[in-house]
């Protein structure tokens, strides 16, 4: 049932209706998970721009990206190394607010989330809209570590963390589904927790 944990309250972390199938608890601590090389970006040069399938392709700078109005989640959030860590708060901008400018065309479906360093993530278009998708360079009100993507990451916390791409600086619409990095590497298209899909193959 929880999709987002988004604004429905605090709730005690030791709720198991808060754990989906086969997670653990993290508590305090808070796993790094990189592929690649820490990019250290520089926000006075750092752009995002949504394009592909859009009416209007365009790119925000810090200060712009800044001046759009704020969007916070507060809520869970779930790796598929079975951590899962509860009562986030990050800020930063709804996918929806970015969206509004862009105007996806009716034929863009699925979205490609890039990063600086090449990484990349596959997401269908209808998981990155409707609250349900962030650009946050805010966490517990600290700008975002390095480590952790900052200065800005993709947050899509109602999937597997892998799909909340660090260092976003692209989000790009497309008609048809193309697999990102660890999607090629044999994890699941869309990725929902509660429903498991953890790998290529799983339902
Ligand atoms: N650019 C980039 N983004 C990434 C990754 C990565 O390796 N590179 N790892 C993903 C995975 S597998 C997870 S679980 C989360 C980890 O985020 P964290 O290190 O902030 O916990 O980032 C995701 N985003
Ligand atoms: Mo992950």
């Amino acid at each position: 049932m929880p999709v987002t944990r988004g604004f429905l309250g605090k709730r005690r972390a030791s709720r198991p209706d808060r754990l989906p199938p086969g997670q653990y608890d993290t508590g305090s601590s808070w796993p790094t998970l990189t592929a690649e090389a820490t990019p250290d970006l520089d926000v006075e040069r750092w752009q995002m721009t949504v394009d592909g399938l859009v009416e209007q392709p365009h790119s925000w700078s810090w200060r712009e990206a800044h001046a759009l109005p704020s969007s916070t989640y507060f809520g869970d959030i779930h790796c598929v190394t079975t951590w899962s860590k509860f009562d986030m708060t990050f800020t930063g901008v709804s996918v929806d607010t970015l969206l509004e400018v862009a105007r996806p065309k009716p034929e863009a479906r699925f979205v490609m989330a890039h990063s600086t360093t090449g990484y990349t993530t596959n997401l269908p278009l209808e998981d990155l809209t409707g609250g349900k998708a962030w650009v946050v360079w805010e966490v517990d009100g600290k700008p975002l570590p390095r480590g952790h993507g900052g200065p800005v990451r993709l947050l899509v916390p109602h999937l597997y963390f892998w799909k909340s791409a660090k260092w976003v600086t692209r989000l790009e619409l497309m008609e048809r589904d193309r697999p990102g990095f660890w999607e090629q590497n044999g994890y699941h298209d869309r990725g929902d927790p509660w429903l498991e899909q953890r790998y290529q193959g799983d339902p």
